[in-house]
């Protein structure tokens, strides 16, 4: 059988850097930056490194970094010290500046390096989109939806998004984000809540009461406030626990089919968070790398300009599995991967415990009760075709 080969006249770049993977959240912290390392050595020992262009990411400069966020805020993420002893496991001191230094977002060694090359792969991409010299970028380490412009949230503080975004409006005059991370992507949401030059989708596990962040009910498309022109571009996708490969495929093509015909984008972001997958530390979902994935092949079927951003994921072994075979749709070669887990690699003992012989796609983990009808389903896709009488061709 022939090898992973480059096809002509596509490109496709990846975007990593190792010095962002050394960092460490804390002991109990369920974000691991070496899940990219992971990540990373099963797509290399599947030889996808030589159908792309890869590329060590530098780190985003202060002015980047600017462009969206508040200098208030990045002199002090930039001068803070990290905490000595790690504070009390529930603590969200409302006093904490900027919502730093609470147990989501710790104050660790080297903060604003991970930072500020997060922000760099994901700047990096962008440039590589704009200046054509990429098909698809690939910025797994990117990402991280829910910084604000002067604030930390839910393991996020710098919003890598929002600043790549920024970069692409600069070259076209509309870009589509969509979000599969299970949280729901306030922070990008946000930061372009007053432009209907972005129209941001986020599928999410929606329980006001009970699911971070809280936001992204059906109904909340963007202030409808007087002459805002961001108005009806907000597109949110509330589940419940336990969706499924099939319902989610639908309902993906179903919302994005309806937003690229009526909105016309330029270019694509994908934030492929992979905590929507089955058995996820701290997701809810049903997804299989197959359904996962599916949502990527969809956007790579468009044909426009397209940036892929990982985001969370907390079960290291399937955020690998995931990204690695995503990376492979990127590149067109997911039906010539071998579905056995190449043997004898380095990270090999971390799929050990599961079997005796672990595959690419198949994930263990009990799968979750599916509390998700079809009569909602299509309430959210009619309220979509709805919403989308107001945005303008
Ligand atoms: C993009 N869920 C980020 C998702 C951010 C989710 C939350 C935790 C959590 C934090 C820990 C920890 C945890 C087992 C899980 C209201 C709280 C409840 C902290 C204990 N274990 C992304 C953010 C979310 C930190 N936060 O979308 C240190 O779970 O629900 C909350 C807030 C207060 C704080 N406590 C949780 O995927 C990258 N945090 C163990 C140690
Ligand atoms: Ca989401
Ligand atoms: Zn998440």
């Amino acid at each position: 059988e022939a090898g992973i080969t480059r096809p002509r006249g596509y490109n496709v770049s990846f975007h990593c850097n190792p010095d962002m993977e050394q960092h460490h959240f804390g002991q109990t912290h369920p974000m691991k930056p070496w899940r990219l390392t992971l990540s990373k050595s099963l797509i290399y020992s599947y030889g996808m490194s030589f159908a792309m262009d890869n590329y060590i990411s530098r780190a985003a400069t202060y002015e980047e970094l600017a462009s969206f966020h508040s200098t208030d805020y990045l002199d002090f993420l930039g001068t803070v010290l990290p905490e000595p002893i790690p504070r009390d496991l529930e603590n969200q001191n409302p006093d904490l500046k900027f919502n730093l230094g609470g147990s989501d977002c710790p104050l660790f060694e080297g903060l604003y390096d991970y930072c500020s090359l997060s922000a760099g792969g994901a700047l990096d991409a962008a440039r590589k989109i704009t200046s054509k010299q990429s098909d698809i970028a690939v910025a797994w380490g990117g990402g991280l939806h829910h910084a604000k412009k002067a604030e930390a949230s839910g393991f996020c503080y710098i919003n890598d998004i929002v600043i790549a975004v920024l970069e692409l409006l600069r070259y076209y005059p509309r870009v589509l984000y969509i979000d599969i991370d299970v949280h729901h992507g306030d922070g990008v949401e946000e930061a372009f809540f007053s432009t209907d030059r972005v129209m941001t989708v986020s599928f999410h596990k929606y329980d006001p009461n009970n699911f971070f962040p809280g936001t992204g009910a059906l109904e909340d498309n963007g202030p409808k406030s007087e002459h805002n022109p961001g108005a009806h571009h907000a597109v949110n996708v509330p589940l419940n626990d336990g969706i499924t490969d099939e319902q989610y495929g639908w309902l993906f093509d179903k919302v994005i089919g309806q937003i690229v015909d009526k909105f016309r984008p330029g270019a694509i972001a994908l934030q492929c968070g992979a905590d929507s997958l089955a058995g996820d530390r701290l997701g809810r979902f049903n997804l299989q790398v197959q359904g996962h994935g599916a949502c990527v092949e969809y956007c790579r079927k468009m044909n426009l300009p397209l940036i892929l951003f990982g985001g969370g994921g907390y079960t290291p072994r399937n955020v690998a599995r995931a990204w690695t075979y995503e990376t492979s749709i990127a590149i067109g070669c997911q039906d010539k991967l071998d579905p056995l887990l190449p043997p004898h690699a380095p990270w090999r003992d971390h799929f050990r415990h599961e079997t005796l012989f672990p595959t690419l796609e198949q994930i263990l983990g009990e799968p979750r009760q599916n509390r998700n009808t079809q009569k909602r389903l299509t309430e959210i896709v009619q309220h979509v075709t709805e919403q989308l009488r107001f945005v303008e061709a």
